[in-house]
């Protein structure tokens, strides 16, 4: 049942605050969800049946029976209606006499989405607009004894959203805004409302813009006084020491003294008798630790997190409150160097090299990604090796269940606030909203110790200024007086409101104000040239331009670059017929939102490989072809370090079905691109490449101290022939990248068939290999591929079944597949050299037969 954990978490936990089991008075408090016994209904018509909280009103629908799955085929066209549509969401619950007598019962929302009146019996509770803002309201005015009625009214976001547009003196640009496929011509209302930018569509969404009570309503009820929040604020943390502070957010309603205090796993840790107001205070209470166990990035350490105990007590009353964070230092180091200026993260003095990926939300309808699937994608993420992923700001903030799961795995988070690709309205009302919804966040937020960076948004800075002619044509549009409205709009919220609000909720946090862009200021706006702040490059996809570009364009962070695929093939069946099978076809068009999208993959795939007919072996080859170009991206900002000091490419899931840039696709199957990502992400990558008439080797060490070892070198051709080969014992220099060895190029490939030859390469340390690569001389297109007889068992390995497979001759991006079974292979689509042998460990099948297993190769696609 989805959400089950939060009810979990609840029964545990008071928001983050837990029970004392030892306090008679604390126990009286009221605390549970309202999930139960609802229903919804069309206002102007005649659909209605039980709903579940949270949820949306498309899932209600289809759990009964009354619309078709949205995503398969083309049905996400026959479902447009249902935006257009006012719902209603009633419910009741029940009040005992005592209950009544709390001094205080609220009604918590988590989450509503998104126009939403709050009626409880009858009277209007709270007119809600924004889905990213959390609502508490008072319900002692108007609650009683017995049952009570709760009704959530469910504007249209379309209607609401048109009337604004009406009302508006001009259209804002919302480029992914679907809204033609949504019925609305060109109107495009995305911007004026403060929901998820993707619901609207994006160029690997569909339009689904959902209504809902989207996260958990709880009831809450205390006496006299509650703690509200808990900031474990850091100003300085060393291995030596921990300087701490905790903000405490206490609301009494009796004025007096009060003992406060801080304890963890061993013992007290600060007390202190304060004097308190009635009403909300905010309190410090600073401490040390000595000797604390630091916080780390996954492969630098352990993510140690410490659990922090807050109570208060005095006239009878206590209180207590959980905070779990980590201690660290963090900063986004921009330091004016030779270059240009640095961006990077030092987390405990360390500067760190980011490994990850942009990160959109798991499905169109949010309240189903349920716990497993926060799993699997940050099982994903650090099963890759990554250290960084960043929740992109056309999404949602994330639930904290993301965000803990971060925590736990060192995983550290690029958080941009919720704007993309657009620019927005400038009242008085919408930047209240911004506002709010910022401090929501941030406070909901801040404990988090992966939280790296705040960011104001994607791409807007980009989408207005760059280029010659000013941006992504936007300007044109208006007129001089016009543009400047807008330019004072984007100011105000990216340079003034969410910086302010990063300033004044967090330990300074750093913030940035949209990504990309090459300085904080304003004007300083990214290019493809950039020698400071963060960049998108897209040149490769958008701009045609060769993979091996990827060398060209050095950035100092990469932070988006990229190139689609197709789903895994037991995906595509998932929602397409054998009579779909064509790439061209009305339902695989459905489920490729980018319009250049096809081409771009036909056109790449023609310059590097052989383009099948057949569809299977098409999808097979667009996975291998977006591996490829994935390949060489990484291992030029690899090799670029430390004047690039992070990559993270575009995107690592999908939010249903596609055609996308994603390395795993919406059922969590890994594309050949998240094997090549896994690899290239270990902490040292071997890495090959022609530079001006030189082949150089590189090796790159995510490491803190150097490691010795043997790099060894071997050309060999397609049979297994060796032409060259040398070891060297090295020393591999700790956190940067650096040159191991050089040839001659021309005098190099002299000496070898480049069609028929391939590079070598391998780093031990002892008798652990840290990293292998392989370089090839010339194109896959170009290359002679032999025809390898693959000899493959399947056996058990570990009490698992396993495929061992060993080969004649070089046999290149080897593919596995079981059809109908949920495989997940330790590798595939890898090379096999000839005589080598590879066990491949088999994870979530049983009863496999190898009878059923499907292999390809990249020799037999003509
Ligand atoms: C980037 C992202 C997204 C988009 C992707 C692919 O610019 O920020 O807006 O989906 O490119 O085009």
């Amino acid at each position: 049942m989805k959400y089950c954990y939060y009810l979990l978490a609840m029964l545990i936990c008071f928001g983050c605050q837990t029970f004392n089991q030892e306090q008679a008075l604390e126990n009286t408090r009221i605390m549970r969800e309202i999930s139960q016994n609802w229903s919804y209904a069309q206002v102007n018509g005649e659909l209605k049946g039980k709903a579940t909280v949270p949820g949306t009103i498309h899932t209600d629908l289809l759990a009964e029976g009354k619309i078709k799955d949205p995503f398969y085929r083309t049905n996400e066209k026959d479902l447009q209606w249902i935006d257009k549509e006012d719902w209603v969401y009633t419910t009741s619950f029940e009040l005992k006499a005592n209950e009544l007598k709390k001094s205080h019962l609220i009604l918590d929302f988590k989450g509503l989405d998104t126009y939403a009146d709050v009626y409880l019996n009858d009277s209007l509770l709270l007119k809600a607009d924004n889905m990213f803002r959390e609502w508490e309201v008072n319900i002692l005015p108007v609650a009683k004894e017995g049952v009570n009625q709760l009704k959530v009214y469910l504007h249209s976001p379309i209607n609401k959203g048109l009337a604004m547009l009406e009302a508006s003196p001009y259209a804002y640009p919302a480029g992914n805004d679907q809204s033609e496929n949504g019925g609305l011509g060109d109107k495009r209302v995305s911007i004026f409302t403060r929901k998820a930018g993707y619901h609207y569509g994006w160029d690997w969404g569909p339009r689904f813009v959902t209504s809902g009570i989207w996260r958990p309503v709880i009831l809450k009820g205390w006496d006299d006084m509650r703690i509200r929040d808990v900031f474990i604020k850091q100003p300085s943390v060393t291995k030596e020491k921990a300087s701490l502070e905790a903000q405490v957010t206490v609301q009494v309603d009796k004025a007096g003294t009060y003992n406060i205090a801080v304890s963890h796993e061993n013992g007290e840790l600060t007390s202190k008798e304060l004097k308190l107001t009635e009403g909300e205070n905010v309190v410090s209470l600073p401490f040390t630790m000595d000797n604390p166990k630091l916080w780390w990035s996954h492969g630098l350490g352990d993510a140690h997190m410490y659990n922090f105990k807050t109570s208060v007590s005095g006239n009878d009353m206590h209180d207590s409150y959980e905070v779990a964070t980590g201690l660290r230092s963090l900063k986004l180091v921009r330091e004016k160097d030779e270059d240009g200026e640095s961006f990077l993260f030092e987390l405990n003095g360390v500067r760190v090299f980011m490994k990850g990926a942009n990160y959109i939300p798991n499905d169109n309808f949010l309240p189903r990604v349920d716990k497993a699937e926060y799993d699997k994608v940050i099982a994903d993420a650090v099963n890759a090796n990554m250290n960084m992923l960043r929740v992109w700001g056309g999404g949602i903030y994330e639930n904290d269940y993301f965000y803990k799961l971060c925590d736990k795995n060192g995983l550290l988070v690029w958080e941009d606030f919720m704007f993309a690709c657009s620019l927005y309205p400038d009242d008085s009302a919408f930047l209240n909203s911004v506002k709010q919804e910022a401090i929501d966040n941030v406070v909901r937020l801040r404990n988090h110790p992966s939280i790296a960076l705040w960011c104001g948004n994607n791409e807007i800075n980009t989408g207005w200024h760059y280029g010659s002619e000013g941006g992504w044509g936007w300007k044109k549009e208006y007129t001089t007086e016009q543009q400047e409205a807008l330019q004072k709009g984007y100011l105000d919220v990216f340079h003034k409101i969410l910086p302010e609000v990063v300033d004044q909720y967090t330990d300074g946090d750093d913030y940035w104000p949209s990504s990309p862009q090459a300085g904080y200021e304003w004007d300083q706006h990214a290019g493809y040239t950039s020698t400071s702040g963060d960049m998108h490059y897209w040149g490769v996809w958008h701009g045609l331009h060769p993979f091996e570009d990827f060398e060209k364009y050095k950035a100092r962070f990469m932070s988006e670059y990229g190139f689609q695929s197709f789903p895994d093939f037991e995906t595509v069946k998932k929602y397409a017929e054998p009579k779909d099978y064509d790439i061209e076809s009305e339902v695989m068009a459905a489920h490729q939102r980018s319009g250049i999208g096809n081409l771009r993959i036909r056109e790449y795939m023609s310059w590097e490989y052989n383009v099948p007919k057949d569809f299977k072996q098409f999808l097979y080859m667009s996975h291998v072809l977006q591996a490829r170009g994935t390949k060489m991206a990484i291992e030029a900002h690899r090799r670029a370090m430390p004047y690039c000091m992070g990559t993270l490419y575009w995107q690592i899931n999908d939010c249903w079905p596609v055609a996308s840039w994603s390395s795993t696709d919406y059922t969590h199957k890994w594309k050949a691109m998240h094997y090549t990502v896994k690899k290239l992400y270990k902490p040292v990558m071997l890495s090959a490449f022609h530079n001006e008439g030189r082949l150089e080797v590189y090796g790159v060490s995510d490491f803190l101290e150097d490691k010795e070892g043997t790099l060894s070198l071997e050309i060999i051709d397609f049979d297994g022939k060796s032409i060259w080969k040398q070891d060297e014992d090295i020393a591999l220099a700790a956190n940067t990248s650096s040159k191991l060895f050089e040839w001659n190029y021309t005098h190099l490939l002299n000496s070898l068939d480049s069609t028929q030859s391939v590079l070598k390469m391998t780093f031990k340390a002892g008798d652990e290999e840290l990293a292998n690569n392989l370089y090839y001389f010339a194109k896959p297109k170009d290359q002679k591929l032999p025809t390898p007889e693959l000899k493959i068992e399947l056996v058990e390995n570990d009490g698992k079944p396993a495929l061992e497979i060993s080969t004649d001759k070089l046999a290149r991006d080897i593919y596995f597949n079981f059809p109908d079974k949920e495989a997940h292979f330790s590798d595939n689509y890898f090379d096999l050299l000839p005589g080598e042998k590879r066990v491949i460990s088999i994870d979530g099948a049983s009863g496999l037969s190898k009878d059923d297993l499907e292999i390809m190769h990249l020799g037999e696609i003509k």
